[in-house]
């Protein structure tokens, strides 16, 4: 049977940057610590999560987040788990959530750190209650050494400056999906030992894909290039792709991403004329960042459609973005088809 390495052990041969289990690559103690605080945070979320019904958890809360979307019980847990795990620690500055306003200051009682954490707690959480998988996403900065106290303007940095970014997903397993900027790893959660155990390294996603993930009902919606891209996957064989694809819409980004991680695929959720005055649905700081990370990491391309999204200059936190993300060769085509529509 093939060792079985903990995410504390590759973490740390991480630190020591050794050739180990985990080969190339180095993390600073404090951000090792970090990650180490999350994942245990994440544990904690997935214990909330499995009880669903029996843990009295499931249904609406009577409150809204900053998106105006009614919480859900565990939207609220899952957030409250993130910040009381991460904030006494010494290894953060401050942190932004889905769920607050404005940032989380780490409190004067506790030392500061020099790292900004950004997470969506629980992300696709309109399947809490129909036990669909679900996860939480987090994206790591550094906080400027030299800048003052810390402001939200610490945190308005492009994607491409992130030093971590993961996922965790629960779902039949509870899986941990990191990354450090030396490829993607993924760490299964044993509920007997309690602990993350690597399951796979190196992470790839396949050039080519024969399956597309978006929501069907907003065609009507769409702009003429991604209406042209799935016209076509539509007509199969018989139309100029000469293949047939597959459709699969989770509605749960992290599920539908872990899925693109794990057999290839692209999502999308692009720009729709519902709110013309939005760029997209999905948020930039903690979702289209650390999942469009990830899937660069893993050899895919994380676009608008018409830019990389990992060089989106933010200058608002919460900000909106067109997602199109996933196998390099299919993303790359619905960029063209962007740059064909507009020449
Ligand atoms: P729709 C979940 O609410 C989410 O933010 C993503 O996880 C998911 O991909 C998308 O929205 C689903 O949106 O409009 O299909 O419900």
């Amino acid at each position: 049977m093939t060792q079985r390495i903990s995410l504390t052990r590759y973490l740390i041969e991480k630190q020591r940057g050794s050739q180990g289990a985990s080969g190339q690559g180095t993390i600073p103690p404090q951000l090792r610590l970090l990650l180490e605080v999350v994942a245990r945070a994440c544990k904690s979320i997935s214990l909330a999560v499995t009880k669903g019904a029996l843990g009295g958890v499931l249904g609406a809360a009577e409150s809204e987040n900053v998106q105006g979307e009614i919480q859900k019980k565990l939207d609220i847990i899952a957030n409250e788990v993130l910040i009381e795990a991460n904030e006494w620690g010494g290894h953060l500055a401050a942190m932004a959530s889905e769920e607050m306003e404005g940032i989380y200051t780490v409190p004067n009682r506790y030392p500061q750190g020099e790292y900004l954490l950004m997470f969506d707690p629980l992300d696709g959480s309109s399947n809490i209650d129909v036990n669909v998988s679900i996860g939480t996403i987090f994206s790591v900065l550094l906080k400027d050494p030299e800048g003052p106290t810390v402001s939200e303007q610490d945190f308005l940095q492009a994607g491409s400056r992130q030093v971590a970014a993961g996922y965790c997903i629960y779902g039949p397993q509870t899986t941990l999906v990191l990354t450090v900027g030396d490829g993607v790893a993924m760490f299964t959660l044993d509920r007997e030992q309690g602990s993350f155990v690597l399951t796979q390294e190196n992470v790839r996603v396949p050039e080519d894909t024969q399956e597309f993930a978006v929501n069907m009902s907003n065609m009507r919606h769409w702009a003429p290039p991604v209406k042209r891209y799935i016209d076509e996957c539509l007509e199969g064989k018989e139309g100029p792709r000469g293949k047939d694809f597959n459709m699969r819409w989770i509605a749960s980004m992290v599920a539908d991403v872990h899925r693109i991680l794990t057999r290839g695929g692209i999502f999308m959720y692009p720009w729709d004329k519902r709110e013309p005055g939005k760029p997209g649905k999905l948020r930039l700081m903690y979702e289209a960042n650390p999942m469009g990370w990830l899937i660069e990491q893993a050899g895919g391309v994380a676009s608008t459609g018409t830019e990389r999204i990992l060089d989106i200059q933010p200058t608002q936190l919460h900000q909106r973005v067109s997602v199109v993300l996933g196998s390099k060769n299919e993303v790359e085509r619905v960029v063209r088809y962007h740059a064909e529509h507009t020449a």
